[in-house]
This record gives structure tokens, sequence and C-alpha cells, in this order.
């Protein structure tokens, strides 16, 4: 497994670094690969402009290598396999080992000099989506470049001319390579890196893929009917916790490259949107918010203090985009009861279960699933089963949480008399409702349930 630590202590391990070789092109800069799918927390620039990088959820951000007051990046599109949670790994496409691509963190003011290699089996580009660049450098196949047929290297280069929060993805066959997992974030910092400083910046993308439960390659010709919803190719519990200090100022920076848009809400406090993919909010413009609605190919850097302790949930808010595959095409049973129905099928089929009669909830029970898929909610919280899955993770805020350290805490220790607990004392007795004036339901008489017939009026003997 190589990190970025490694890279820069000089480590072994970089797999690509075997790639420039075989290429025969010396000038080409190395192009290290991610074996892994964790956070890996950000080591300070090694040289260039100084600046304060930002930690991508499951995911990394690109060595450079200077080269005459240019930086120099290689990114190379590649198949990968991404483990999308512990139990489910997907056939992807993405750039240097992971799908989404490494974050790329650059400064305002940087030549950027950015060499992309197609292993794909068909040609691709790569689009800086968001950026000012000459419009050569767009990567618009067709209208703006050819095509990077596979086995090529093409070269882009440009100013970051405006800080703010971008994206990268192809612009080739896009609903396929993108269907498939091609994309990065990329985050240009401002020259002086004191203006908009926080304690911690938090990147990622909302992707979502079509994974038919037991099989490993996303179906790409998919519009609509995605089943899995992620946070950087990952779904709870796969996706990292973040972890901060009690106090911290904390920005979350969001790229939507799905089909929909996504109602991302943070529970326990009130946030800012103080950046889009147009770079940073007048202050004036902005207003306090829980939820904040992104839409396709949008980007939010929302910030706020994080002054409260705890475990706070953060998520979208579209009940079925915290869902994994499984969720569909179920019918509803609230308050149906068919418990003659399991029997007679448990007889023919053992461990026979009906799904919904009491709401959804599986939370104490996992179904047994086929290979290589994931529950549809799941997770487990210190009071049990979290029933979520997907797009869902979870902000840790400590009072002890070292500045730079983004290790997992643990589960929150609440103060004593703080949880919600259940009541215990005497029922009242119970109070009928007679609802007088207003139409009460008349109560059935069982076994029969009496059917009331109100016939419309003035057409009494007229049929
Ligand atoms: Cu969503």
């Amino acid at each position: 497994m190589s990190s970025r630590r490694d890279f820069f202590t000089g480590a072994a391990a970089l797999v690509g670094a075997g790639l420039v070789t075989r290429a025969g092109a010396a000038t080409l800069p190395e192009a290290p690969i991610m074996t892994s799918a964790a956070t890996q927390p950000p080591p300070p620039p090694p040289n260039g402009r100084p600046y304060n990088p930002v930690v991508t959820l499951n995911g990394w951000s690109l060595p450079w290598r200077m080269n005459n007051g240019v930086k120099e990046f290689h990114l190379i599109a590649e198949p990968v396999v991404r483990e999308i949670a512990p139990g489910m790994k997907a056939n992807l496409w993405g750039y240097n080992g992971q799908s989404p691509g490494p974050t790329i963190e650059v400064v305002e003011g940087d030549r950027v000099r950015i060499f992309v290699t197609n292993k794909l089996p068909e040609h691709t580009s790569i689009h800086w989506h968001g950026q000012r660049l000459p419009n050569g450098m767009d990567g618009v196949t067709g209208l703006n470049q050819p095509g990077i047929q596979p086995g090529k290297t093409f070269v882009y280069e440009f100013v970051a001319r405006r800080p703010g929060t971008f994206m990268y993805h192809p612009h080739a066959d896009e609903m396929v390579q993108m269907a498939m997992g091609m994309m990065g974030f990329w985050v240009t910092h401002p020259k002086n890196p004191a203006h908009h400083k926080v304690d911690r910046d938090f990147v990622f993308l909302l992707n979502a893929y079509d994974i038919e439960p037991g099989s490993y390659t996303p179906r790409v010709n998919e519009m609509l009917d995605f089943n899995i919803w992620t946070f950087n190719s990952r779904v709870f519990p796969g996706i990292d916790t973040m972890n901060v200090r009690q106090g911290d100022r904390v920005r979350i920076r969001t790229g939507n490259l799905t089909m929909t848009n996504h109602p991302i809400h943070l529970h326990g406090h009130e946030f800012e949107v103080t950046g889009t993919d147009g770079g940073w909010t007048r202050p004036e413009s902005r207003w306090p918010e829980v939820t904040t609605d992104i839409a396709v190919g949008q980007m939010r850097a929302i910030e706020f203090i994080a002054d409260e302790p705890g475990d706070w949930a953060f998520h979208c808010h579209k009940s079925h985009h915290t869902m994994n595959a499984m969720g569909h095409d179920v019918p509803t049973l609230i308050g149906v009861d068919h418990r003659g129905v399991a029997e007679k099928i448990t007889k023919l089929v053992p461990d026979y279960m009906v799904m919904g009669e009491k709401g959804g909830s599986m939370g104490d029970m996992e179904m047994p699933l086929p290979d290589n898929t994931l529950p549809m909610m799941t997770g487990q919280g210190p009071f049990g089963g979290v029933e979520m899955g997907g797009m869902f993770t979870v902000l840790k805020v400590r009072k002890d949480q070292k500045p730079g350290d983004y290790k997992d805490p643990g589960w929150y220790k609440h103060p004593a008399g703080t949880v919600a607990y259940e009541w215990k004392g005497e029922p009242p007795a119970a109070v009928r409702n007679h609802n007088p004036g207003g139409q009460a339901m008349p109560a059935a008489k069982s076994p029969e349930v009496e059917v009331t017939v109100r016939k419309p009026k003035g057409h009494q003997g007229h049929h």
C-alpha cells in the first residue's frame, strides 16, 4: 500500500514509477498509485507556495513534481477495483488506482501541467470543470481537442487563475465514463493562506452507480434508476467519519456528479454556503441553513463552527439515497397482516422473511445476501442498528481531538442525563375521541368489516 506520506519520504511501493520507465519517457512525472480506499490525512506541501491542505474523504491528493516553477502531475486513466464498503467491490474506471481519482491541490497563480495517460479500452479526455483556462485546454473531445486514444498521453497546461473548488471528469463518451466512476476533485487554494482559512477542510464527490446485487460492474446505460448512492464511491458504513475538535471552523466541499440533486443535511449545527463552483460567495449573500441542495454539476462549500460535542449525522436527505441496493420494487406492506402467507411459504422455503409488515426496519435483522452486495440499511452504532446506507456519514466533534488529528475518536460518551430514555410511569386511562360534529370513522364489527357507502344526492332512482 502506498500513501502520500510514503511518496514524500521516498519509500518504495510506488507502483506508478515502473510505468514511467516502461514508457521510456524520461520527462514524464511519476504517476503514484493508491491501493487503499481509506482517507489519507494530508501532509503539508513539500515545495511551492504554502497552503492549508484539504482532506479527501476515503481519498488522497496527488503528489506533483516541480519542474522549473511548473507543477507537474501525472494522471493515468485506467480500470480499477474500488471497495464500495467492506463486503462489496466494484469494477470501475478511475485514475491512479482509485475511483474517484486523486484530489489535485494547487495555489492561485500556479502554472500547472497535467500529463494524462489513457489506459482505458476507448478514447478519453479531461474537462477541468469550472476553471478559467485557454479554450484548447477545456477538454471537450471533438470541440477543443481530439480524444486521447488508448495508450496515448496528452498534456494539459494552464495557470490556476481563480481560487476555489473544482472537479475534473472526461468529456468523451461521458455517460459511460462517468457511470464507471471517472472523476476527481480539484482545489485551488488562495495565494494568501490566511484568506478563507479554516481548521478542517473536507472534500468529496457525490456519485452514483447501478450495480445489480451480486455483480461487480455498473450498468453504464442507466439513465435514472441508480441503486448505489455514494460519497466518493463509498457507502455507509464504509464512508470515513469527519473527526474534528470542538470549536473548529469546519469547511465541507462537495461536488455532484450524479444524475440527480442531493439535499445535503447536517445535524446539530447551522452552516452557511461560503463557496460554489463559481467562487467564494459574498458574505452579505449568505444565510444560515441546515440543508443545502446540490444540483447536478454543482459544487458547494459549507462552513460552520463545530461547537456542539457529539456524533452528528451528515447525509443526503432523500431517504432512498441513504439505502443500498435491494430497496427497489418492494411493495408497501405496513398494516398488512400476512402471517398466514408467511407461515405457508416458510413450509416451502425455510428462513423466509416477509419484509415491511411493521415498517421497513431491518436494523436488528439483516437478511442473507448474495455475494458482493451490501444490506439495504446497515451499520451498527452504540445503541444498535443505524439502519442507513448510501450517502451517510458522521461528524464527530470532540473536545480533546488534537489539531491536525483526523483519527476516529470512537463513539461519543454522553454526559449523564443527556440521552433520550424510555418513560416507565403508569399509562393514563384510555380516552376515546368521540369527535362531536366531525365525521367519526364507523367502528368495525369484528370479524366482518361494515362498509358505509354514501350515495351521491340527486341521482337516486335515475339509473
Ligand atoms: Cu441524494
